[in-house]
């Protein structure tokens, strides 16, 4: 019996950390929750503690909630040779860092404003609402793109994935499947940037294990 579990919900974040474990060729169980009325169950929920919010994982004793912690946790206990995350120290360790916190402190937040207000906002132009929470995601597409141009490889960093990787993709993917704040836009570049972290074997794997899906 492996020593960790991911708490997977489906359509969620918690492909981040499979994607992660996988590419860290690590042996995990995964306690799987289909969403039951878009949320998680409560089984699920009482299992795994916290907040009640997926990723989730076990190592043993630890409990580790936030997909950006159970990364940084995960490469700092398993990725010895760095690969994922370089060492404390290593300039370039902050900038896999700065994609790591992006992925939920700026991309999802601005994207997630807008699903909010789709589920919420009873009065007032829903339309208009949209258009000025929109500005921030074009603006942060715009950037993402810019990085992408500047790397000249398939990912983040370049030609390996890594860390930035694993946290934005989802992030990425959310956005253009849901259509949040894309509208009047396109950005080729991040769409294949999503293929290609969905054409490694990692996230395949990841995958067909999980069953994930948008
Ligand atoms: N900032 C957290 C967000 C976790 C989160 O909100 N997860 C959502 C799914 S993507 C969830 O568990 N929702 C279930 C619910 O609210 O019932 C992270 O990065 O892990």
């Amino acid at each position: 019996m492996s020593q960790i579990t991911l708490y997977f919900l489906q359509a969620s974040r918690s492909i981040r950390i499979a994607w992660l474990l996988e590419a860290l060729e690590l042996d995990y169980e995964i306690k799987f929750a289909d969403r039951e009325s878009g949320k998680a169950p409560q089984w699920l929920k009482d299992e795994a503690g916290g907040l009640g919010k997926f990723p989730t994982l076990r190592d043993g004793d630890l409990l580790l909630y936030e997909s950006g912690n159970i990364t940084e946790y995960l490469c700092d206990t398993y990725d010895k040779e760095h690969k994922l995350l370089p060492a404390v120290g290593d300039p370039k360790r902050y900038d896999v860092l700065h994609w790591v916190h992006a992925a939920e402190a700026t991309y999802a937040l601005h994207a997630l404003a807008i699903l909010y207000c789709r589920w919420f906002q009873k009065d007032g132009d829903l339309n208009k609402t949209e258009e000025s929470l929109r500005v921030n995601v074009h603006k942060d597409m715009d950037f993402l793109d810019a990085s992408l141009k500047k790397t000249e490889g398939k990912f983040l960093m370049g030609h390996e994935t890594t860390a930035a990787d694993t946290m934005m993709e989802f992030t990425a993917d959310f956005v253009f499947t849901r259509g949040l704040g894309t509208q009047g836009k396109t950005w080729p570049r991040v769409e294949q940037y999503v293929k290609n972290c969905q054409s490694t074997p990692a996230w395949q794997k990841a995958q067909k294990k999980t069953g994930h899906q948008l």
